[in-house]
């Protein structure tokens, strides 16, 4: 063993096991949605902490961890985002976006309002590491999308193992998030997710998802 590996705790579960316990686990996330309608009820913070930590459990190029996610309930900042993604949404839903785009979201019923930053009880802005500032010297980070990439869809499913719904909305251009959280010149806005409890009203298009076949070819 390398001097600085430790052993690694295996499960070992059953064949048996192992096919019930990814089953349900499907099971389970195949009742996750994206809601766009939030309540304002609050979540404790220590939810908010959890799932930021599942998150943080990701893989990342050399270990490097190179985001940072800037979590927020203040409503003024709120405000401000909201405010910001707003103006940007409404040039994109009035001749940034592409017929073809505009048709593919019609389903989805969109538009350039985005209340629910004011609503959702927290706020999640995750920021990418481009590189590592350690005073003024610059580190490499590696795979730094991919790496950020897989954190969040980690946190999607910590948010929804936790009983709660998020959306992931990436404002376009969305540099004005670096601007309003006052984040350092190597990092860049990732992703914006609300989260809360879904309004007791909420309603979701009636999507169906890709089967096996369509998604998957076994090289067996
Ligand atoms: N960013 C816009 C438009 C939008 C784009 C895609 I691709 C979506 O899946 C959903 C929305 C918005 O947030 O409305």
């Amino acid at each position: 063993m390398e001097e600085n590996f430790i052993p690694y705790h295996r499960e070992d579960p059953t064949a048996d096991e192992m096919v019930e316990r990814s089953q349900n686990f499907y099971n389970k996330l195949d009742k996750r949605r994206s809601v766009r309608v939030f309540d304002s009820k609050p979540v404790p913070k220590a939810v908010i902490e959890n799932i930021i930590m599942a998150a943080g459990t990701a893989p990342s190029g050399a270990h490097k961890q190179p985001w940072t996610f800037c979590v927020l309930s203040n409503g003024e900042l709120k405000s401000k985002i909201r405010e910001a993604a707003e103006a940007e949404e409404y040039e994109n839903y009035h001749g940034r976006m592409s017929e073809e785009w505009m048709n593919d979201l019609k389903q989805f019923g969109t538009d350039w309002r985005k209340p629910f930053i004011e609503i959702a009880p927290w706020i999640i802005v995750v920021f990418r590491k481009t590189y590592d500032l350690n005073g003024d010297q610059k580190m490499k980070n590696y795979y730094v999308q991919e790496s950020v990439g897989i954190a969040c869809g980690m946190l999607i499913t910590a948010i929804h193992n936790a009983g709660l719904v998020t959306l992931t909305h990436t404002p376009s251009p969305m540099n004005f998030l670096t601007k309003i959280l006052n984040r350092p010149v190597n990092e860049k806005p990732f992703l914006l997710l609300p989260v809360g409890y879904a309004a007791a009203d909420a309603s979701v298009p009636d999507l169906q998802r890709k089967s096996l076949e369509d998604i998957a070819v076994f090289y067996e």
